[in-house]
């Protein structure tokens, strides 16, 4: 969603997933993000949080980020169709401290993949996050350079929310795509109106 000023001023409004399995740092990641924030004890989320940051992106574009961070319980609620409709872009967080959860990041990729898609039916961009990193060094690399290949995420970022560690870059990098896929979808709309426009005044001329 965008909007144009006279200035030539644009404001996006992206919605954007923040997914994984229970526990992996999917609030943290957020709170560090949106306040800067980190806490040790955080109640479980219930459901889906919402939370809006503003970017500056350039000295005419301002983005805000609408961040839905769902509940990792809720993938077996199967309610996601409902949370991940209109979405631009998603984090699929895993914490490097617990194994299972890379492979509960791979499905909710996956369920993500089936539910939602770009215009040009690709699929939304999204960052893998291995949460954590303060606590084990990321020793997968190449196993995670291969998963973002074959599993179609944009990139991987090692990310720590409790020592802020790639937060601000992860999001850098995430926002980056959207706005590009951003514009090659005005350019497609443009393009399409014009051809139409073209149609029309061909099948006008022919007329009579
Ligand atoms: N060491 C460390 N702990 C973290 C990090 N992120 C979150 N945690 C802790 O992991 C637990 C679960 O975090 P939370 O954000 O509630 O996970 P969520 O269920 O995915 O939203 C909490 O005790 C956090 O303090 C991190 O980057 N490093
Ligand atoms: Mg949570």
């Amino acid at each position: 969603m965008s909007g144009d000023s006279e200035l030539g001023f644009t404001e996006h409004l992206f919605k954007v997933l923040v997914i994984g399995d229970h526990k992996v740092g999917k609030t943290s990641f957020v709170k560090r993000f949106v306040k800067n924030q980190f806490y040790e004890e955080l109640k479980t989320t219930i459901g889906v949080d919402f939370s809006m940051k503003v970017i500056d992106w350039d000295s005419h574009t301002r983005v805000r980020f609408q961040l839905w961070d769902i509940a990792g319980q809720e993938r077996v609620r199967g309610l996601n169709r409902v949370y991940f409709k209109g979405s631009s872009g998603a984090f699929v967080v895993y914490d490097v401290t617990n194994r299972s959860t890379l492979d509960g990041a791979l499905n909710w990729k996956h369920e993500l993949d089936g539910q939602v898609m770009l215009k040009n039916g690709c699929p939304i961009p999204a960052v893998l996050l291995a949460n954590k990193c303060d606590e084990t060094k990321v020793w997968n690399a190449s196993l995670l350079e291969k998963l973002c290949q074959e599993k179609g995420f944009i990139g991987w970022f090692q990310t720590s929310a409790k020592e802020n560690i790639n937060v601000d870059e992860a999001a850098k990098f995430l926002v980056k795509h959207i706005l590009q896929n951003n514009e090659e979808s005005e350019k497609e709309e443009e393009q399409n109106m014009q051809l139409n426009l073209q149609q029309q005044s061909k099948s006008n001329s022919t007329c009579c």
